[in-house]
């Protein structure tokens, strides 16, 4: 039966952290994955989820079957990150809600409806992006493509090239957008920026896809949401993939939400039970703790002010770094400009390391990149920095 079956490609980046775990130097520094370390280098696990996970534990609930979209208050509460506490659009019936598993999940029930819903349709991403996008939306029979973002001789945003590209997109392309945190970047447009977008994405009735997973990283949470209430103000109708993965440091609970934002309340019900019936035949419905806990977090005000303040402080030890980086190549001789790496917001640089420079830093000094250069500045801490900048300024 499975004589045929060819070996698929390893995904590159959870390929890369495979073979990171693998290797036994000691000295070993992961700045691949995108995932959050505290200064002692672990994955932290957050007051605010603790607290919730103890109250949890001691109500002792049954586990029984949540609703297809998942928790109500977990919904609630992912519109509220989103729009803000006093939305209208809320009001109106126009914003709907499923818990999904991880922002992966949304955006695959998401990619699912609107291939059903657009069949004629390509999409288009950033170039470069999040490999899982283009995966994803191939995956659910999209042709993908791409349009202009990132300038690698200013280090910055093509604007001109990104503006450019989304105005020759026929009607009706599916245009997957980075609300904050550009992944694998960093570079974000400004808010003057995102007007001019949100034009082009209205004016060209493009349908937009916001992925936002890094809410919370780059300014703070109600100014990473900006994006998104720019394009509900101009009265687009718009997908919306959240995660709380990183937020919350739940990686592994899946946590993520899809919203959408629908022209009426009377279309809302309609769209909703296309998404239920989707989700019903994928995986009938979301798991119990992650969304529980988060839902805990989101909707009781002594949590939610002990996690904003735990997220500003994952987002102030990110900032830390990035300056102390640019600072200690400086001191290690590096005359290369590397202040862009300031400018960038959320755990990720593009740095500007080659390929070949990448591949010196993992066989060499056992340090782990992706080849497109990209590093997690969410990885580095007080014991490895001077190790990295080192061994940066080798390779250079
Ligand atoms: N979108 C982007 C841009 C990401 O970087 C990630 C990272 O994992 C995701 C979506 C998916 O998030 P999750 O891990 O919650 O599935
Ligand atoms: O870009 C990253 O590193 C994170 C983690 O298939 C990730 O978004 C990477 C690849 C993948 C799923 C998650």
């Amino acid at each position: 039966l499975f004589d045929s079956v060819e070996l698929a490609p390893r995904d590159p980046i959870l390929g890369l952290n495979e073979q990171y775990n693998a290797d036994t130097r000691s000295n070993k520094v992961n700045l691949g994955i995108g995932v959050y370390c505290d200064d002692q280098g672990r994955i932290p696990l957050l007051k605010a989820v603790r607290q919730a996970e103890i109250a949890q534990t001691e109500a002792a609930a049954a586990r029984g079957y949540l609703p297809i979209d998942g928790i109500p208050g977990y919904n609630k509460g992912a519109q509220t990150l989103l729009l803000g506490k006093n939305s209208a659009l809320v009001a109106e019936g126009r914003v709907l809600t499923a818990q999904t598993l991880g922002g992966t999940g949304a955006l695959k029930v998401g990619a699912d409806f609107l291939r059903r819903l657009l069949p004629g349709s390509k999409v288009a991403i950033s170039n470069p992006s999040w490999e899982n996008h283009r995966a994803i939306f191939e995956n659910a029979g999209f042709t993908v493509d791409t349009y202009a973002y990132h300038n690698a001789a200013t280090h910055g945003l093509d604007f001109e090239g990104m503006l450019a590209a989304l105005d020759k997109l026929p009607t009706q392309t599916v245009v997957v957008l980075h609300a904050c945190c550009h992944n694998p970047t960093g570079v974000d447009p400004t808010l003057d920026q995102w007007r001019k977008i949100a034009n082009v994405v209205k004016e060209k009735q493009l349908v937009p896809f916001l992925d936002i997973a890094y809410q919370g990283f780059g300014e703070g949470l109600e100014e990473d949401a900006s994006v998104v209430r720019l394009f509900a103000e101009l009265g687009l109708t718009m997908l919306v993939s959240s995660s709380f993965s990183k937020s919350f440091s739940l990686y592994g609970e899946r946590v993520g939400a899809l919203t959408l934002i629908s022209a009426s309340r009377e279309e809302s019900t309609r769209v909703l039970s296309q998404l239920k019936r989707l989700i019903r035949t994928n995986y009938s419905n979301p798991p119990t703790h992650g969304g529980t806990v988060v839902s805990m977090v989101l909707n009781t005000p002594e949590l939610y002010a002990l996690w904003t303040q735990e997220l500003t402080s994952m987002r102030e030890r990110i900032r830390a770094m990035r300056i102390q980086l640019v600072e200690k190549l400086k001191t290690h001789g590096v005359k290369q400009n590397f202040d862009f790496v300031l400018a960038q917001r959320g755990m990720f640089s593009y740095s500007g390391l080659t390929s070949a420079q990448v591949d010196r830093l993992r066989e060499e000094h056992a340090i782990y990149a992706i080849n497109s250069g990209r590093i997690c500045v969410a990885a580095l801490n007080s014991r490895n920095i001077d190790y990295v900048a080192e061994a940066i300024a080798k390779v250079l």
